[in-house]
């Protein structure tokens, strides 16, 4: 091995194709299909008394109109519920055309197929729906007063509630000298992938075979979905994930309802049937987050330190829960971020309201329990007069104390252990990469001027890397050319390179000539998805160990050929060699060559391969006894628990004294994820979660009125930063390997946004003095804040 390629800063082999309009989305295929648009529901909470579609029928170029009652079989029943749990006694998923009611503005009702999407959409317009109108919920206080329920037979609109305890946190608050509530308020936002949800199907009426085409972060589960639904033995069914322009969450979901409707219907009408979503739909009928009430009492010595915590969440899940209550799981047990809590109690509410479905979006739940979390680390410190990095630093779990286990249950049901991190070193580079101990000299400084400035910080750890598996499987061709697959998708973390670093470092072979393709079930069919942050961790071990597979039969070809012992090669830039004797060699290809039975092929590489190994020779096999013929490798990959990557961000911030601007000055970011595959490509992570962070912070909420009606559905009204929002981010890494896999890696796919709500909100509380409990906040909510805390 010459080139150092695993943790090399290496630019994204993805991007010249992609930037160059070379991607293929969703939207890029299947022109020759009809197209599929939907009627959705107009109200929030209604009974349907009718469906009139006669102006529709015949507006030319409709091929079909469909409503629940056309659906057959298992198309009918509801939606499948994901993600079981014990605590969810009332999940409800809804229907893939909704069936007597409707729960959210935005649920598809009816479903039209026509020539094109503009025909479609017009034969939309034509059709009638008569509604009943029913008594709204919309909000977390209106959910929780119980008074009016979203579903007639889920008591108090709760899905589910969950309490976990370690110790005795009664006592514990009791006993302890100091104590504080905190009151807080995150509201709903959600993911905006540039790039919509979509499906495009074709089937093959002779051979009874579904093709489909989602844009999706999980192509296995929709293939499983949609076979199960449809009918059809698995076998007939696959799934490909094109190139996504973006998930952050919303595309994990599986399946949506047009993931199935969509098949169905190019069963039905025996042609190719394509839907994409437009950016309204996506608003109101994708899925949100974030949204949640929380209250949390602490208990804490005079030095600072914690004794018990009792955290009260309030969760909104919107109408439907498919994919079980894991959000709320995510923000009560992960919550505790980098410290010991004394005890720990944590309750949650998890309420349905009339409003679209809440699955989780980048950092999934996280964002909402490091607010919680960092909110009254920075409260105890006030009250007591500390250094705020002080308090953190003495609740800190410490190196020596890894591996760490909480006493909670993890969202897999498993005990929550951190495998491994360094928190105080994390907090010292930040304190030095931000200058906090100068920052009183710049505050005084900016005072002399007139500017009002604060300093914020953050802390977060992160589950990532989540089984219950993944797998890679590699292929060395003739030609040398290496060919990877690995069956969860991407939408835009740059997997094609991260992955070919790392067969190229295993297998000694140059990126150029590895070749990855993911989220396509004809190439492995055995997948989870990309979500959790979980790919480095999961498909990047099965590769890693694929491709040691690969290496390991390569040097037993090539010994055997070349007549020495597998000890004394290899593998250099795609050429197995002697070591030492490097021109006693051939190339991967050459012994791909050999490890075929047949030992013909047309190409350079197979004549050079029969020169070498003269022709074949029947009585000599060219592979073991039992072994597949071939150079190729499988491996995959199944932990026993989440490897926890963790963070600590650090902003500055000024608020315009006149108008209340927000304004971030300064933001600093050490993370860790362990071993890092590509830093260049972490960064890029971390970056665009840190953006996605600032929108929660200071700019995105889903402006819902009391009749359900999201009244900021577009790009006109819900506001994103732009670049000139975005701050310049300043990042540094720690690399603590995690002991758990084979490479010493932790996921980084979310960590950039998790902590920014609770930086910014640190941050303007140290510019203005006094509290800040709720997110986003925006000028106008500053400005009142300031004038009621004026008032006294
Ligand atoms: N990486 C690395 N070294 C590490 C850890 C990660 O080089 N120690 C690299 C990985 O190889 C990968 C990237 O960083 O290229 C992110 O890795 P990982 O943390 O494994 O996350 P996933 O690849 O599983 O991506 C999922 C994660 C999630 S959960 C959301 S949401 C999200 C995100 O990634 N959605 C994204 N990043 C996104 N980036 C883009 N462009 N688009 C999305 O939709």
């Amino acid at each position: 091995m010459t080139t150092q390629m695993f943790g090399a800063p290496i630019k994204r082999k993805e991007d010249p194709r992609l930037v160059t309009g070379g991607g293929r989305y969703l939207d890029d295929l299947g022109h020759d299909a009809l197209a599929a648009a939907f009627v959705r529901s107009p109200h929030a909470h209604a009974r349907i008394v009718d469906i009139d579609a006669s102006d529709a029928v015949d507006v030319e170029g409709v091929v079909g109109i469909y409503v629940h009652e056309d659906l057959p079989g298992r198309v009918a029943e509801p939606l499948p519920l994901l993600i079981p749990h014990p605590t969810l006694t009332h999940g409800r998923t809804g229907y893939a055309l909704a069936k007597d009611e409707v729960n959210h503005v935005g649920e598809p009702v009816v479903m039209v197929v026509a020539t094109d999407r503009y025909v479609a959409e017009d034969a939309c317009q034509r059709i009638r729906v008569t509604y009943d109108q029913l008594p709204v919920v919309v909000g977390i206080e209106t959910a929780r007063d119980g008074e009016q329920l979203v579903h007639d037979d889920v008591p108090g609109n709760v899905a589910a509630h969950m309490l976990q305890e370690v110790g005795d946190v009664d006592a514990a608050m009791a006993a302890a000298p100091h104590t504080l509530t905190l009151d807080l308020d995150i509201e709903r936002s959600a993911c905006m992938p540039m790039e919509g949800r979509g499906v495009y199907a074709r089937w093959d009426r002779d051979r009874g075979e579904l093709r489909m085409y989602s844009s999706t972060q999980t192509s296995t589960g929709v293939r499983a979905a949609v076979a199960a639904k449809l009918d059809l033995p698995l076998a007939k069914v696959e799934c490909i994930a094109p190139d996504v322009g973006g998930g952050f969450g919303v595309k994990i979901v599986h399946p949506w309802p047009e993931e199935v409707l969509v098949p169905w219907a190019a069963m039905l009408v025996g042609r190719p049937v394509k839907w994409a979503e437009d950016r309204r739909e996506h608003f109101i009928s994708a899925a949100h987050e974030r949204g949640q009430l929380q209250q949390v009492t602490v208990g804490f010595d005079d030095d600072g330190h914690l004794l018990a915590l009792d955290v009260k969440l309030w969760h909104d899940n919107g109408a439907y829960t498919p994919y079980g209550i894991i959000v709320p799981i995510i923000t009560s047990t992960q919550l505790l971020g980098p410290y010991k809590p004394g005890t720990y109690r944590c309750e949650f509410w998890s309420l349905y309201t009339n409003t679209v479905l809440v699955t989780p979006y980048r950092g999934a739940g996280r964002p909402q329990g490091c607010f919680a979390m960092e909110r009254t680390m920075d409260a105890i410190a006030d009250e007591l007069g500390l250094d705020r990095t002080e308090v953190r630093s003495r609740n800190f779990i410490l190196p020596s104390e890894m591996p760490w286990d909480h006493g909670l249950l993890f969202q897999d049901g498993r005990p929550l252990k951190y495998d491994s991190g360094d928190f105080p070193a994390s907090l010292a580079k930040l304190k030095q990469l931000v200058g906090w101990d100068d920052f009183a000299d710049y505050r005084r400084q900016a005072e002399a001027e007139g500017r009002k400035v604060g300093l914020g910080i953050g802390c977060y750890v992160e589950g990532t890397g989540v089984g219950p598996y993944e797998g890679g499987h590699i292929q060395v061709e003739t030609s040398g050319r290496v060919n990877v697959a690995t069956g969860l998708t991407s939408q835009g973390q740059g997997h094609e390179t991260v992955f070919a670093q790392i067969v190229a470092q295993e297998l000694g072979v140059r990126m150029e000539d590895v070749f990855v393709t993911t989220g396509d079930t004809r190439k492995m069919p055995y997948a989870v998805g990309t979500f959790a942050s979980r790919a480095a961790v999961m498909s990047g071990s099965a590769i890693a160990l694929g491709a040691r597979q690969v290496r390991e039969k390569a040097l037993r070809i090539a010994a055997d050929a070349l007549e020495v012992s597998p000890d004394d090669l290899e593998i250099v830039d795609g050429t197995v060699r002697v070591k030492g004797a490097p021109t006693t060699s051939m190339s991967l290809g050459t012994v791909s060559v050999l490890s075929n039975p047949l030992r013909y092929a047309f190409d350079e590489a197979a004549k050079a391969a029969t020169q070498f190994a003269g022709t074949f020779d029947p009585d000599k096999p060219p592979v073991a006894e039992g072994e597949e013929p071939g150079l190729e490798g499988k491996g995959f990959y199944s932990p026993t628990q989440a490897t926890f990557a963790n963070g600590m961000h650090a902003a500055v911030v000024e608020t315009d004294p006149v108008t209340a601007e927000i304004k971030i000055l300064r933001y600093c970011v050490i993370h860790d994820c362990g071993t890092m595959i590509n830093p260049m490509i972490v960064e890029g992570q971390v970056h665009g979660g840190v953006a996605q962070g600032v929108g929660g912070a200071l700019y995105e909420r889903m402006a819902y009125d009391e009749s359900g009606q999201l009244l900021n559905a577009s790009f006109m009204d819900f506001l994103m930063p732009y670049a000139s929002e975005v701050p310049t981010i300043e990042a540094d890494h720690l690399e603590t390997p995690s002991p758990l896999n084979p490479l010493g890696i932790k996921g980084a796919g979310e960590a950039g946004c998790i902590p920014v709500s609770a930086v910014i909100a640190s941050a303007i509380e140290d510019a203005e003095g006094f509290p800040i409990t709720r997110m986003p906040i925006s000028p106008n909510d500053l400005w009142d804040l300031r004038r009621r805390h004026a008032d006294g």
